[in-house]
């Protein structure tokens, strides 16, 4: 793959510079969602998939990028000297545009510009976060040429900042955690209040994760998203009236039950008993895999579905038919949809000795149902954003 890259990146910068490769996964979240702006607890992981950055410094000033993922769109260029501007028509620039902003505002001098050649390998607006795996895979890519030696943690937080300031999607910051301090066969169970985290071996035993894509883009998730926040928001400041709290996350359910009638607005309660209830599932969720016990691990991913199916009201017919047709199937451990919603991919954990048979049959009903075909990944979890160095 990186010898591939390299000639791509000759070829399409007509140079012969020695570049260097650098690597971002993307993520899957196994339990913990719509948790992670309400100062709860997320569990994702790191997958092997993700984006390269292959990138060499220059001699003067010109900034020159291209995606092998947007041929059409072509080479990019600008100089350092110009502002960083938001480009529609050039979607997908406009992440590391964010980024290099970033480094800006922390004081980076840019002395030089340079080349870079982006490829992706995960599925685009599927809830994998292509997008926060360009924002770490720039971001280590600049730290590495610029010799810039902020911690990984700050580069996390310089991507949600990009995200949430320069692209404008006010997201949480559970993807550029994951993606950043993602380990090899670790999930990581990350408090999103303190930044707290613990990594925990995922042991599957005879078991894959997979992921199925809906192939349902997730166009309206974006104003939902924004929505299920101030739905949220809401709920906590009718709370606060009476409790000391700084976000859901610090309720148990029990004392959700016993200050609920505090939310005035109904809807505003549903969500707020789904994050409150959804929090407390992933601890337990985590603590149950750390005693091996997969099979009650796949019944709170049940759990956390149904919840955020019916109290959240994020998921949909698409997502839906999928999971409960994974319910269905022999060898299936624990299945649910993973991400925002809306559309997008759902994740389960699938006994090996049946994971052909599970593609098969999920696949036929999925297509009777809603006449879409669906994409299937076995993937495994792999480490966070780096520089590949030889032989990797
Ligand atoms: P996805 O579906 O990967 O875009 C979004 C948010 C996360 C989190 C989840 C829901 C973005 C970029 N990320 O993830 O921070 O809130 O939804 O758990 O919007
Ligand atoms: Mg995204």
């Amino acid at each position: 793959m990186k010898d591939q890259l390299l000639t791509q990146f000759n070829e399409v910068f007509k140079t012969n510079n020695k570049a260097r490769t650098f690597f971002a996964p993307g993520r899957v979240n196994l339990i913990g969602e719509h948790t992670d702006y309400n100062g709860g607890h997320v569990f994702p992981c790191a997958l092997t998939v993700g984006t390269y950055a292959v990138a060499s410094v220059r001699e003067d000033r010109s900034i020159r990028m291209y995606s092998m993922n947007f041929p059409t769109i072509g080479v990019i260029e600008f100089s350092i000297d110009d502002a960083l501007v938001l480009e529609k028509s050039h979607d997908w620039a406009n992440y590391p545009k964010g980024v290099m902003h970033e480094f800006s505002e922390r004081g980076l001098k840019w002395e030089h510009g340079f080349d870079v050649l982006y490829y992706g390998n995960i599925p685009n607006g599927a809830g994998l976060s292509s997008s926060a795996s360009i924002e770490l895979v720039t971001a280590v890519m600049i730290q590495g040429l610029f010799d810039t030696s902020l911690s990984m943690i700050e580069l996390v937080k310089m991507s949600q900042h990009a995200e949430n300031n320069f692209i404008g999607v006010s997201c949480g910051i559970m993807d550029q955690f994951a993606i950043g301090m993602g380990k090899e066969e670790q999930a990581v169970l990350l408090n999103c209040q303190t930044l707290d985290y613990q990594y925990s071996p995922i042991k599957l035993n005879d078991a894959s994760l997979v992921i199925s894509n809906t192939n349902k883009r997730r166009t309206l998730a974006d104003s939902k998203y924004n929505e299920r926040r101030s739905e949220c928001e809401r709920a906590l400041a009718n709370l606060q009236t009476e409790l000391e709290i700084e976000s859901l996350g610090d309720l148990t359910p029990e004392a959700f039950e016993e200050h609920k009638h505090l939310i005035k607005n109904e809807t505003d309660q549903k969500r707020a008993k789904h994050a409150v209830y959804e929090n407390d599932r992933t601890l337990r969720a985590v603590d149950r895999l750390h005693a091996g016990d997969l099979e009650s691990f796949g019944t709170l991913m049940a759990e956390s579905h149904i919840s955020l199916r019916d109290d959240y009201q994020v998921s949909g017919k698409e997502l839906d038919t999928l999971v409960e047709a994974a319910w269905g199937q022999e060898g299936v451990i624990g299945s649910r949809m993973t991400g925002a919603g809306f559309g997008g991919c759902t994740v389960s954990i699938v006994a090996n000795d049946k994971i052909e048979e599970f593609i098969d049959r999920v696949g036929k009903s999925y297509q009777n149902e809603t006449k879409l075909t669906a994409d299937f990944y076995v993937v495994n979890v792999g480490d966070g954003a780096r520089e590949l160095l030889n032989n990797q």
